[in-house]
């Protein structure tokens, strides 16, 4: 047992403020740590302390394992919480922080590296008895391997890099006569992207849901699950939107995934909180794809529903104590939903949007959520993460969810950059959204409608100036009529509203 006074958070933005929040309610002091980009920012003003580890560039600055080691002895840290990115799942880092007497929070350096290895970790998911996809058990040796390989679990197949994850290193062979230069093509990318080109071949699962559960271990043998997260809504291995239970879910299937998930994380001694991915195909068949060794960005929907504050028992279990959590008392209460909200516009290609924050009017009232950190007058660096912000509505029913999603999307206003609010506002009144009917071709199936600018969203923004204007007119008790649809091309035509201004 290791009394934990004072945590440095080696990371930065919304996950940095919400890893603060939480130290804060349970007393202990916090270190922040910062880029030359970050003087500004909010992690470094919410902060106990604050210390510069170096320029912009994170590889300068935020992966400077040394420095941040430094930092947090000189600080007298007794932890170090490195959030989601940057750290988290470095295996050297965690060791590195071991042998300094500071105490990671997270999984140790083995379980790190043995996940992060994902051939290993298929290995060891086999041995636990928890399903993976169909494909090889160890590195491709030879191209004459790859052959045998399709021939006996037959096309489509996927190759994978064992030190990717997250799509990176990924091709897919449909033909059997691509299936050398796609290994080939994978093995360059898998050396030049991780420094290591051993590849594996999995069975290619079509339309699959991607489907995670957390897993919550201590050091005391103890492991529960905090059920699923749904996070098939994705662009380019970019989530946008996630949501708890998932509509796929059986209670037996979720019995039996939960089951594996907690075999996955004991098979490997996990302590910490943990995600167990796996892909889910349409006849509801379930494999296990990879296990996330941290805190995930979208771990708000699960706190959501289960009540449980799940930085609060990562620092717990950190320092030793017990998790004092049983399954069978666990449940999912409700429905939760997450937006994720990026600087980036969505109309232009999901160009990346940093600048100078105008104006931000964040949504509040009956079950909204946002973890954030920007601010009026904030300018967002360009070095990093495009997210801003992730809001977060939970309902009784996943009907009364949307439609409150809707409301805080319609509540939420962000002026100065170009943001991803408009979007998802579409994606929320896609019928494959609201039917719960969609799998990970979400984005590519509705691109026309998500694209397009309907009339109603046009009436939204419309809506956005006129309330604005409101506030001035309802003095005077008086109401201007402030729009009109255009009936030459169905849009509402654009306001002088400077002219009405002046009238009154
Ligand atoms: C797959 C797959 C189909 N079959 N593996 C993408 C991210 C990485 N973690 C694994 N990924 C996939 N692996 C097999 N054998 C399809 C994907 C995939 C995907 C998975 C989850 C969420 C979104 C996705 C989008 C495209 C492809």
């Amino acid at each position: 047992m290791s009394k934990i006074n004072k945590i440095l958070v080696a990371n930065r933005g919304e996950i940095a403020v919400r890893i603060m929040r939480t130290c804060r309610e349970m007393g202990i002091a916090t270190v922040a740590v910062f880029s030359e980009a970050d003087r500004t920012s909010m992690h470094v003003r919410y902060a106990d302390e604050a210390y510069y580890v170096g320029p912009a560039p994170s590889k300068d600055s935020y992966l400077k394992a040394d420095k941040i080691i430094e930092v947090a002895l000189k600080s007298k840290a007794d932890a170090i919480h490195p959030g989601y990115g940057f750290l988290s799942e470095n295996a050297a880092f965690a060791r590195l922080c071991r042998e300094n007497g500071i105490v990671f929070i997270g999984p140790t350096a083995e379980v790190i590296d043995k996940m992060g290895d994902k051939i290993q970790a298929r290995k060891a998911m086999i041995a636990a008895g928890v399903p993976v996809v169909p494909g090889t058990t160890e590195a491709i040796k030879s191209e004459d391997e790859a052959i045998e390989t399709i021939e006996s679990i037959g096309l489509p197949v996927m190759i994978k890099a064992s030190a990717g994850g997250g799509g990176k290193g990924m091709r897919l062979v449909e033909k059997a006569a691509n299936i050398i230069s796609a290994v080939r093509a994978a093995r360059s990318e898998a050396l030049a992207s991780f420094g290591d080109d051993a590849v594996y071949i999995e069975k290619y699962v079509s339309s699959p849901h991607h489907i995670e559960f957390q897993v919550l271990g201590d050091e005391h043998g103890n492991v529960v699950h905090l059920f699923e997260r749904e996070c098939s809504i994705q662009r380019r291995h970019q989530k946008m939107v996630e949501e708890t239970p998932s509509v796929l879910m059986t209670e037996d299937l979720r019995y039996q995934m939960g089951k594996h998930a907690v075999d996955a994380a004991k098979a490997v001694n996990y302590v910490g909180a943990g995600t167990i991915e796996f892909l889910v195909d349409n006849d509801l068949n379930y494999y296990f794809l990879e296990m996330n060794t941290r805190l995930q960005v979208e771990h708000p929907i699960t706190e959501r529903v289960t009540g449980i504050d799940l930085v609060k028992k990562q620092i717990e279990v950190a320092g030793g104590m017990h998790l004092n959590l049983i399954q069978s008392e666990l449940e999912q209460k409700g429905h939760a939903i997450e937006c994720r909200i990026y600087a980036e516009d969505s109309d232009n290609n999901f160009m990346p949007s940093p600048g100078k924050i105008h104006n931000i009017t964040e949504p509040l009232g009956l079950g909204v959520r946002t973890d954030g950190y920007v601010y009026e007058g904030y300018e967002i660096p360009i070095h990093y993460d495009p997210m801003i912000s992730k809001l977060i509505v939970w309902a009784q029913t996943r009907e009364e969810a949307i439609q409150r999603m809707r409301r805080a999307l319609y509540e939420y206003k962000i002026t100065g950059i170009r943001s991803s609010l408009k979007f998802l506002n579409r994606i929320m009144e896609t019928p494959d959204f609201v039917t719960g009917n969609y799998d990970t071709n979400f984005i590519e199936k509705n691109r026309k409608t998500l694209m397009a600018e309907s009339v109603e969203e046009l009436e939204q923004q419309d809506m956005v100036i006129i309330s604005a204007y409101f506030d001035f007119v309802n003095r005077k008790n008086k109401i201007i009529p402030t729009k009109e649809l255009n009936p030459a091309n169905n849009r509402w035509k654009k306001y002088t509203y400077q002219k009405n201004f002046d009238r009154l």
